[in-house]
């Protein structure tokens, strides 16, 4: 079956023909193939095994010290017209960037086996699915994908003799990070990616395809690929409702993805479809319906643990491969944060000797965990449903000391994308830079757009038109400091009473207070329950300072004159703001 669909087979002989390769390999997914892959990288160091009664089926990696987290300054959008990747991405001419790759593609597989990883992104069988080739020269990435995808006969019988895969070349390369690129061609189905061996660089279906390429193709085909999680609220009569959050990083998507709620909500219960990715398409009954085109985690280590994020923990405990963690003399992972005693003796992710009293970090602060989603606690049972799951609200949000309140919801669909074009974080201590500085990412989406943001944003306002059933959109922000510097809102699990109130507004069970940024909870109709926090506290947290929002209006047309082709809607929404202030 592996080798029958002659298009894959042309493009891996052009490739080998380029690449050199001792040999290939044609992946199959089965577990036999698995092992012999694992045993082949025990052998060479690549991968360590772990202790297998502690932390069954799992494993370990060190990445190159210089290759550690996504390049953006790297990463292209390489389309015929500068134009159509826009002023945010970085571009060169295809023919240009071909040559140069080219270059460096050229016999740089030589020793190494090439291994030809067949996947589907989304459910397999599901109209919205498609299929991935990756191929790469590390045993690394093909485990990893394993997990990540749908990966092997199942996506090889998904492709039957079509022609219509995405491209992925993959190459370690010299690991030299002057020469590391991460390259995109959407008008030809391809990702090329050469000089890096870790996460977001080479497991190419993942942020390369399921967002750069599948953004692309989503404006084409009338569709939405989002940076957004995506969760169900199940209340206790038993009936899910589903909502998508797109958060810049650092605000805690994963944890919101696996939320628990608190004791008081008695009946509900959160269940997790997607942590990272949807896929989102307006159904016949013109609601939106998302699907998570992924089939794993890949989460950040340091900061998980049992208070902050249980079901994350629970998922790692088997099959999973753990990047640039500390490791245990007894072959355990540990990572800053992870809610145990340090352990006296490790080699931190560099593998040097670590004590408690090192003034090292033990594990990488971008250090990963690869974990299968089937393993989470709260997986949806409607996860894999080849339709998704039906859209009730969308979230955006950020980390923002005083300018967005706890919550608001937008007044119409067009205001709902301006909040999504303008939403915002504030740096914190665990960045590189400085701290408190604000950043604005358009729904999360400003380093995987695969065309002109300017564009994306048309996209979204005449996919509004076409949705007849529109879900809510909301803004959120769980980061409000008092005087003294301290978060006001737990967060967590608490989180949880703000999804409720966000429901109650969908079913229309709930009033709101009219606001110049949109409609906001009164402060008694959030559920405090077994909190210690007064209604005061709710107050402060939704208040609006006017000085705040006059630099956050400035602040936000500054940020709208980056892009070209900005929809007027956009400007009009700006406009209609500062006139609801006054300003
Ligand atoms: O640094 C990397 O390569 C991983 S980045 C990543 C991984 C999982 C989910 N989201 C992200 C992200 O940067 O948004
Ligand atoms: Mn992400």
């Amino acid at each position: 079956m592996v080798m029958r669909n002659k298009h894959v087979r042309a493009w891996v002989e052009e490739m080998a023909k380029l690449t050199q390769p001792d040999n290939i390999v044609w992946l199959d997914g089965s577990l036999e193939e698995k092992e012999r892959l694992e045993a082949e990288a025990f052998a060479t160091g690549e991968l360590i095994e772990l202790n297998q009664e502690k932390w069954p089926g799992c494993v370990y990696h060190r990445t190159a010290v210089n290759d550690v987290a996504r390049v953006e300054g790297r990463t292209y959008i390489c389309t015929t017209e500068r134009d159509d990747a826009g002023p945010t991405n970085n571009w060169v001419d295809p023919q240009e960037m071909h040559a140069k790759l080219n270059q460096l593609f050229a016999g740089s597989m030589k020793g190494r086996t090439m291994y030809v990883i067949p996947y589907i992104m989304g459910p397999a069988g599901s109209p919205v699915s498609k299929v991935g080739i990756e191929l790469t020269d590390s045993i690394y990435v093909v485990l990893n994908m394993r997990i990540m995808t749908r990966m092997g006969n199942i996506a090889w019988e998904q492709l039957g003799d079509s022609d219509r895969f995405v491209k992925g070349l993959h190459s370690k390369a010299q690991l030299d990070p002057e020469n590391r690129y991460i390259v995109h061609f959407p008008e030809e189905n391809l990702i090329a990616s050469v000089n890096s061996g870790y996460g977001g660089n080479v497991l190419l279906g993942k942020k390369c395809f399921a967002l750069r390429i599948a953004s692309y193709l989503a404006r084409n085909e009338g569709w939405l690929a989002e940076h957004m999680l995506i969760l169900g609220i199940e209340d206790p009569e038993g009936e899910t409702k589903y909502l998508t959050g797109a958060f810049p990083s650092a605000c805690g998507k994963t944890n919101l993805a696996m939320l628990i709620p608190p004791a008081s909500a008695k009946g509900y219960k959160v269940y997790t479809v997607g942590d990272d990715i949807a896929w989102i398409r307006i159904g016949e009954d013109g609601r939106l319906w998302a699907v998570n085109p992924e089939y794993g985690f890949f989460g950040v280590a340091p900061g998980t643990n049992m208070n902050s994020n249980p079901n994350a923990m629970l998922t790692v405990r088997k099959n999973t491969i753990f990047t640039n963690v500390a490791l245990t003399e007894d072959k355990e992972v540990w990572w800053e944060k992870m809610g145990v005693p340090a352990p006296e003796k490790a080699e931190d992710w560099k593998g040097n000797p670590w004590t408690p009293e090192s003034t090292e970090k033990a594990a990488n602060p971008n250090s990963r965990f690869t974990a299968p989603a089937a393993q989470c606690p709260s997986i949806s049972p409607h996860w894999e449903d080849p339709e998704g799951v039906p859209i009730s609200a969308i979230l955006f949000g950020g980390r923002r000391a005083s300018a967005a309140p706890l919550v608001y919801q937008s007044f119409d669909w067009n205001h709902g994308v301006f909040v999504g074009a303008t939403m915002a974080s504030e740096t914190t201590a665990a960045a590189a830079g400085a701290v408190g500085v604000v950043r604005r990412d358009p729904m999360a989406m400003l380093p995987f757009c695969g065309y002109n943001m300017g564009d994306y944003f048309r996209h979204w306002i005449d996919m509004g038109k076409k949705i007849t059933n529109k879900p809510l959109i909301f803004n959120i922000n769980w980061f409000r400091l008092d005087k003294n510097g301290d978060f006001i809102w737990p967060g967590f699990g608490d989180n949880f009473r703000i999804l409720k109130w966000i429901l109650d507004r969908c079913e229309g069970k709930v009033e709101a207070v009219k606001t110049p940024i949109g409609y906001l909870p009164k402060p008694e109709d959030i559920d405090l329950t077994g909190m210690d926090m007064t209604v005061d506290d709710v107050r402060e947290l939704l208040s609006i300072d006017e000085d705040v929002w006059r630099e956050e209006v400035a602040d936000i047309e500054r940020h709208l004159a980056l892009f070209d082709r900005l929809p007027d809607e956009l400007n009009q929404e700006l406009a209609a703001l500062k006139e609801r202030f006054g300003f």
